[in-house]
């Protein structure tokens, strides 16, 4: 049977647990014997978007683009997990409208925490910087994150481990048929 080709779109402040959780459901679907691929800060960012920043406009260019890339996945029978703060809704709105235009399944993974919990995490001391003012438009901190109203699924990210978080998405897949 052939793949449907599909988006996961992972969103969540920075710290959250995106990377994690999409680098282990990446893991599990190749063990499936789907084809996957992960998009991310450091093989987006430092490619095809390096000429942007973190201001809104910035930020909407960087999402604008990664959900055509993603698209193209899709559109090849592949799955493509993105992993991003994309913090503006009307942001994630305009990657859903891409996918759905072209009958291609959206799936919005909201990867919740709090910002304090986010805060307590600082694997890379980047809160601690953006409250010192060392990082302007720090998202949670100096910029906004507009929480998801309409997610596919929720992952509360404190109080979930990476399996469960795993399992809770992959059960979300096979219910719809995806996988
Ligand atoms: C948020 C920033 C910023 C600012 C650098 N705000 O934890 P990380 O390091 O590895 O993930 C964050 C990443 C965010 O890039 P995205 O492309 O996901 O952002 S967006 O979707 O909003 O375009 C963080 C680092 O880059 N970083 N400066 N000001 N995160």
């Amino acid at each position: 049977r052939h793949q449907q080709g599909f988006t996961l779109w992972f969103t969540g402040l920075s710290a959250s647990g995106k990377s994690t959780i999409a680098i282990a459901l990446e893991q599990h679907l190749l063990h499936l014997g789907l084809a996957a691929y992960r998009l991310d800060g450091d093989n987006v960012r430092l490619g095809l978007n390096k000429d942007l920043g973190f201001s809104e406009r910035d930020r909407g260019e960087n999402i604008r683009r990664i959900a055509e890339v993603a698209l193209l996945f899709a559109d090849s029978c592949q799955i493509a997990l993105t992993s991003f703060i994309s913090p503006y809704r009307a942001d994630r709105a305009t990657a859903r409208a891409l996918h759905k235009a072209r009958d291609l399944p959206f799936v919005e993974v909201y990867v919740q925490i709090s910002v304090e919990e986010a805060e307590k995490r600082d694997p890379k001391g980047l809160y601690a910087k953006a409250r010192r003012g060392e990082i302007k438009e720090f998202t949670g901190v100096s910029a906004p994150y507009e929480e998801p109203e309409e997610a596919e699924i929720v992952i509360r990210s404190a109080e979930t481990g990476v399996e469960e978080a795993v399992k809770q998405i992959v059960e979300y897949l096979e219910g719809k048929g995806l996988v």
